[in-house]
């Protein structure tokens, strides 16, 4: 039996809409962030040591990282389904943004996260205009050019095919779209970005999409 570690408004939520789209049958095990610090409760480093959502568990193996446990399940369980043939363009694509997700267009999304919340952070008055100066300053010369620079090059991408390897969806398309539902939540794609934002109603539409969002629970980052 599959078993997803679903930790709330995470990463693990494209993993339940990769077996809806599959038709898998599965098990959630819930884990719930606190609410101050935003991480991963200490139960979840018993199925993990990273304790980091998602992890799959399928009878002894334990999987964890997306990117990875995407692969697995399509190769093992896809019959073909969610990924382009061996040996297509169309294959090296779906590769190629399987892990443009997670290795390149993430990290800057992850810096704005946290300069964000740090420029909001409680400290002694006389800091604070220190700590927002400086804040301001790496988001401006470092975190803003660089998420333009990856929200138009995926805008540009986007116009070549209706998904990111092709005229299908794959495992790529659920891959990017935490990237890009944070992108929109957070980071500014919006209007002047339509392709991505079509993409995003696109996958929304899906009717796997949404009963992966019945099975996970409150998930903010999809509000349209
Ligand atoms: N690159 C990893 C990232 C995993 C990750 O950071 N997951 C987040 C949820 S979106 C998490 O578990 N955060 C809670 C914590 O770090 O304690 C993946 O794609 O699986």
């Amino acid at each position: 039996m599959l078993i997803v570690h679903h930790l709330n408004e995470s990463r693990s939520q494209r993993l339940l809409w990769l077996l809806e789209e599959l038709g898998l049958s599965y098990q959630i095990k819930r884990y719930q962030r606190d609410p101050e610090t935003m991480l991963a409760p200490e139960s979840l480093r018993a199925v993990h040591p990273l304790g980091k959502s998602p992890v799959l568990s399928d009878g002894e193996l334990v999987l964890a990282e997306s990117g990875a446990i995407m692969e697995y399940v399509i190769e093992r369980y896809g019959n073909g389904r969610l990924i382009p043939p061996l040996g297509s363009n169309e294959h090296l694509r779906y590769r190629y943004w399987l892990h443009y997700a997670e290795g390149s267009l993430m990290p800057p999304l992850l810096l704005k996260l946290v300069f964000d919340r740090l420029e909001r952070a409680p400290a002694p008055f006389f800091i604070k205009p220190v700590v927002r100066g400086i804040a301001a300053k790496v988001r401006s010369a470092f975190i803003d050019p660089q998420l333009t620079l990856h929200l138009d090059y995926i805008e540009s991408e986007l116009g070549k095919s209706t998904w990111f390897a092709g005229s299908e969806l794959t495992g790529a398309d659920i891959q990017m779209s935490f990237p890009l539902e944070a992108a929109r939540s957070r980071a500014g794609l919006a209007a002047d970005h339509p392709r991505s934002l079509a993409f995003l109603q696109r996958i929304h539409a899906r009717p796997a999409y949404q009963r992966a969002l019945e099975q996970g629970g409150e998930y903010k980052l999809a509000n349209d």
